[in-house]
């Protein structure tokens, strides 16, 4: 099975609490405040990996959660961060939010993005201790971490994509091109998921071109096996159509495939495409193509079978392969081995959260009712503690 499509919940890690502490050595009655700051949570991190073909890691349903920071204590020892964790998707997925966004691309080996952000870790009471509060008895707590909700899905990010009905030889045609051995047989639907190969040119220069499971009418809504492949089309900017040349009615096949691209839409319709026509060897004479179309680029009269025009063929590839796009998202300039990153939008809290001896203090602009509470259990609040929020003390209940 080939998987290209993923839905994973992740959760980062919290951040540790400050340290609530006072130095207590044997001849000093007094000691001063001691307790360190709280470790950062870890990320949870997606990173384009190039030795990876599909989203097949990632079952459905799976959650990822990377490690808490760990609490500052006595002695200003600071909590260690918590650990972060990669997962590992292939060059090509795209991540979606809840509603649909894009939040990531992931279109260069090694492309990484914070999926969700560890929390800052509290400060301890060490480091609020100031000439006039010599001995603060509170400490901040930890923040909370990021969370999200996310579906993977890869696209193929090829140059060229082949697009055809069953049978018309686009494996052949990837065999002859490329490094690529895709299954070639006799019968539709011999190719069952997406291939990539690599075509080089004479002079050194690379092009990926993707072999895609034959698509028939219909295929839009979901007709034999195209319809969950025509999303590897979406990332190509050339379309190669191979058309079987040595059969009847070349321009309604060529219009069968064509009124599928347009039908499923994401601009597969407004693609140029290069018209491969092939099995050329069982045909006595050359063939035509009798259809004008600006979207049309070349047409290559070829045989998978012989290897006539092949040449010709992949010379023209990689003058009508337009360059590639730039990225979706920038580079991140705060983070610069960080490609295609999106930043969070910044969690802006207007409160700040201590611990003290008897419970928690806020201050700032506190949350009300339940989100109050909720905040308040996510800082493990339990029953009994005091919880003063501006003038008022509250006991947790
Ligand atoms: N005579 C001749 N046969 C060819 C040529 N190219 C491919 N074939 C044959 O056509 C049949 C189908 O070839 P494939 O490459 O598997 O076709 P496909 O388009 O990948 O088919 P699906 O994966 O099912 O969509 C095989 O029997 C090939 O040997 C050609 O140039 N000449
Ligand atoms: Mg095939």
């Amino acid at each position: 099975m080939f998987h290209d499509r993923a839905r994973i919940e992740v959760l980062a890690g919290r951040g540790g609490d400050g340290g609530l502490s006072f130095r207590r050595e044997k001849h000093v009655p007094k000691g001063g405040p001691d307790g360190g700051d709280g470790g950062r949570g870890g990320d949870v991190v997606l990173v384009a990996d190039a030795n990876l073909r599909d989203l097949s890691n990632f079952r459905a349903g799976r959650k990822f959660k990377a490690g808490r920071g760990e609490p500052g204590r006595g002695a200003r020892k600071h909590g260690a961060d918590g650990a972060t964790i990669e997962l590992a998707v292939p060059v090509g997925t795209q991540a979606f939010g809840p509603e649909g966004e894009l939040i990531a691309d992931l279109a260069r080996p090694d492309a990484r993005v914070v999926l969700a952000k560890g929390g800052q870790g509290g400060r301890g009471n060490a480091r609020f201790a100031t000439p006039v509060r010599q001995t603060p008895r509170f400490a901040e707590v930890g923040e909370p971490p990021g969370e999200a909700d996310v579906e993977l899905r890869l696209k193929l990010l090829a140059d060229a994509a082949m697009a055809g009905l069953p049978n018309a030889g686009k494996s052949s045609l990837l065999r002859r091109l490329s490094n690529a051995r895709p299954k070639v047989a006799d019968y539709p639907f011999t190719t069952l998921a997406p291939v990539l190969g690599t075509v080089e040119s004479p002079d050194g220069g690379q092009l990926t071109v993707a072999d895609i499971p034959g698509l028939i009418e219909g295929a839009s809504e979901g007709i034999g096996l195209g319809h969950e492949f025509l999303a590897h089309l979406e990332r190509a900017r050339l379309l190669l159509h191979v058309i079987d040349a040595s059969e009847e009615d070349v321009e309604d096949r060529f219009r069968t495939i064509d009124t599928e691209l347009s039908l499923y839409g994401a601009g597969l319709d407004e693609r140029p495409q290069a018209i491969v026509l092939n099995k050329i060897d069982l045909l006595p004479e050359p063939p035509v193509f009798p259809v004008e179309d600006e979207r049309v680029v070349g047409v290559f009269p070829v045989s998978c079978a012989t290897g006539a025009g092949i040449d010709e063929l992949k010379l023209a590839l990689f003058r009508l392969c337009p360059a590639a796009p730039e990225p979706v998202f920038e580079e991140s300039p705060e983070l610069p081995d960080f490609l295609e990153y999106r930043p969070q939008p910044p969690a802006r809290r207007t409160y700040r959260i201590y611990r003290t001896d008897r419970g928690f203090r806020i201050v700032g602009e506190a949350p009300q009712g339940e989100e109050l509470e909720a905040v308040l259990r996510a800082a493990g609040a339990r029953k009994g503690q005091e919880v003063e929020v501006g003038e008022e003390t509250l006991e947790w209940q």
